[in-house]
């Protein structure tokens, strides 16, 4: 069975690769989404991606997702940690989302250790630069494969 998986970008994603290095490393979104649309592919995935710097587009793309997706990977970039919007429609589409982070926000700023998502999450990856989107993906692609009858 092919799955079905939206990932979503939130605020700034759109400029890794240009600034911050250290911290996000080189490689752009485009470079990353690539990559995981190939992984995707090779495991038996299709992927949707959605990139917004704007807190509605991104509650708008979890609410259409209910029609057509199996499970959603989802760096939220800083709304993670105070989007009780993006909380709430992740609750209401009852969709397995993976909360998911390039950097180890808990080795950062204490303002990056509290997550609003990850209570309404099946469950959260950082830390692992750009292959926390595989993780994320694969552990996503593991637990649907489990809830199949
Ligand atoms: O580590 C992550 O993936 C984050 O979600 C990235 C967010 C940050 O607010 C979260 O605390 C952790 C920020 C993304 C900003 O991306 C940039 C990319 C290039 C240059 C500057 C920022």
């Amino acid at each position: 069975m092919t799955h079905q998986v939206l990932v979503l970008n939130g605020p700034n994603l759109n400029l890794l690769g240009t600034r911050e290095p250290d911290v996000y490393g080189r490689d752009t979104l485009t470079d990353i989404l690539a990559d995981l649309h190939e992984h995707a592919a090779k495991r038996g995935a299709e992927l949707r991606d959605v990139q917004s710097n704007h807190e509605g587009v991104l509650v708008d793309a979890l609410h259409e997702a209910r029609g057509w997706a199996g499970g959603v990977v989802a760096n939220l970039g800083a709304f993670t940690h105070y989007s009780v919007a993006l909380r709430d429609a992740i609750s209401a589409v009852e969709l397995p989302v993976v909360e998911t982070h390039l950097s180890n926000v808990h080795a950062r700023e204490a303002f990056r250790h509290q997550s609003i998502v990850a209570a309404v999450c099946l469950g959260v990856v950082a830390g692992f630069g750009r292959d926390s989107y595989v993780v994320a993906l694969d552990g996503l692609i593991r637990y649907l494969e489990r809830r199949e009858p």
